[in-house]
């Protein structure tokens, strides 16, 4: 039973106003170039490739800032204009492929998913919660932010984002990678009982157990469809070093593949996200090792070809 059917959109979501570092707006290029593609056209799926390029346009007004968040109204009109796209890749019964882009995105992707497929699980991967409210962001970075905003956690919601439902609810989210939580964040995880998994869990469990128990949390009988947010800072940087914030002690790259085997193997994915690769943080050969995770992680994720 695979959700998403033969059918992959790749969606490039240029987009990067949910951090201050410039680059990772230009990361869905790179990592399209890298053939991913023609990967999974070889692992026997039909791909189309769906372009935002309007994402890269920043709105004429910025507006009042709201909490001393970083460019909300700009964050909220991507994040509004991308779940479109994305909702409507969907709905043709399609599995996505969303390539950032800053993890702010997960605004836009997760509201989709939980709008076409609203029982769906999701597995957040990620050296960072980014359950921030927009009171709680140290920063200001919406990108520290997007899983407050779809649980319905930022209370009051910051005006540019009123569009966004409460659509998910914290039984059916799990984290696996954190290593990098803040004060709020941390209180909020506990309160509402949220399933994580930091590094020190890989380290004491190893990463089986570890998926297991995540998946066995969100989707028990592998009945919801599931939608993998893959934030590239899960990774340790000494494979992944073109990222945004680099966080030592980081999955190794048997640990995120077994994840995203475990992953295909439920034949459940409907919704892949790819987030935060930033070519421009790097040196050449940092930059390729980057690009040839995400490209392994989304080859993964959609087919199990190890012998
Ligand atoms: C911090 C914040 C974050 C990625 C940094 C950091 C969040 N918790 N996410 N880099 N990918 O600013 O909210
Ligand atoms: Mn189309
Ligand atoms: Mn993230
Ligand atoms: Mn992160």
């Amino acid at each position: 039973r695979f959700l998403g059917g033969r059918n992959v959109s790749l969606i490039k979501l240029p987009f990067g106003a949910g951090q201050k570092k410039a680059g990772v707006e230009e990361a869905p290029e790179y990592i399209m170039n890298s053939g991913v593609d023609k990967d999974l056209k070889k692992l026997g799926y039909n791909v189309e490739v769906v372009d935002v390029p309007e994402l890269k346009k920043a709105p004429a007004e910025e507006g009042p800032s709201s909490k001393q968040l970083y460019r909300p109204l700009y964050v909220s009109t991507a994040c509004q204009r991308a779940k479109n796209v994305i909702a409507g890749e969907l709905s043709k019964g399609s599995a996505v492929v969303n390539i950032g882009g800053d993890h702010s995105l997960g605004i836009a992707t997760v509201s989709a998913v939980q709008e076409v497929h609203p029982t769906s699980c999701l597995l957040w991967i990620d050296a960072h919660a980014d359950i921030n409210t927009p009171d709680s962001s140290p920063s200001g970075n919406l990108h520290g932010c997007p899983v407050s905003l779809v649980l319905g956690y930022a209370k009051p919601v910051p005006p540019e984002f009123e569009w966004v439902k409460t659509c998910i609810d914290s039984g059916r989210v799990a984290y696996i990678g954190l290593r990098d939580v803040d004060p709020g964040e941390r209180m909020l995880l506990r309160q509402h009982n949220i399933p994580f998994f930091t590094m020190h869990h890989v380290d004491k469990y190893g990463i089986g157990r570890v998926v297991e128990m995540a998946m066995a949390a969100i989707n028990p009988d592998n009945l919801r469809p599931t939608h993998l947010s893959v934030d590239v800072d899960s990774v340790d940087p000494s494979i992944v070093p073109a990222t945004g914030t680099r966080v030592k002690g980081g999955l190794t790259f048997r640990e995120i593949m077994y994840i995203c085997e475990a992953v295909a193997e439920t034949r459940t994915l409907v919704a892949l996200d790819v987030v935060e690769v930033n070519p421009l943080l790097s040196d050449k050969e940092g930059c390729e090792s980057t690009i040839s995770v995400a490209r392994s992680v989304i080859r993964t994720s959609f087919g199990l070809q190890l012998v």
